[in-house]
């Protein structure tokens, strides 16, 4: 049985749409992965490390026939296949592939926790995941996504900043 499942997408190293686009066509090609939606696109601060560039951040709805842990596989398969570069922990990079959700499921595994362990602290996480699914639908450390986005304090360092078409294949910036 299919599990919808949410990814976020995050990039900042060379062309950043064209890595969110290859991200998601990528994803698009991996048997027992269909995806069904895509978040607007959303240029952001840095969290964490700030001395770095601006991200791209995105969300995307996966239908999926694979376990939580090859899921992972998949995507961790996925992020070398796009010769992921990462220069530094916390730092750069050309493509992060992160799973926020799995169904309502809870995974807590050494090596994949799910529902993200950060993910309710992070505006560039939840505005994007607010476009494409149901904000209350999901309770993460007792609060709705809904909540955990409304007493997010980064979120003025989240702007829109366009969209993917996959059909096309295409990026498109609104600014
Ligand atoms: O966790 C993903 C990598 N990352 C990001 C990111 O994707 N976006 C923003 N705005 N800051 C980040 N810091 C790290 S680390």
């Amino acid at each position: 049985m299919a599990v919808r499942a949410y990814l976020a997408l995050g990039t900042n190293i060379g062309e950043r749409e064209q890595n969110l686009l290859e991200a998601v066509k990528g994803l698009q090609a991996i048997e027992g992965i269909s995806v069904v939606d895509l978040s607007a696109v959303y240029e952001t601060d840095p969290v964490g490390y700030t001395d770095q560039a601006a991200f791209l951040n995105m969300a995307v709805a996966i239908e999926t026939s694979l376990s939580p842990e090859a899921l992972l596989q998949s995507v961790l398969q996925l992020e070398q296949e796009l010769g992921r570069v990462r220069i530094i922990r916390w730092g750069p990079r050309s493509i992060d592939i992160d799973i926020l959700l799995y169904g309502e499921e809870s995974v807590a595994l050494p090596h994949l926790h799910i529902p993200h362990p950060e993910m309710t602290g992070r505006a560039f996480v939840l505005v994007p995941l607010n476009d494409i699914c149901d904000q209350t639908k999901f309770i993460i450390k007792g609060k709705s996504l809904k909540q955990w986005l409304e007493q997010a304090n980064d979120r003025k360092g989240v702007r829109r900043w366009g969209t993917l078409n996959l059909e096309t294949g295409s990026a498109h910036f609104e600014n």
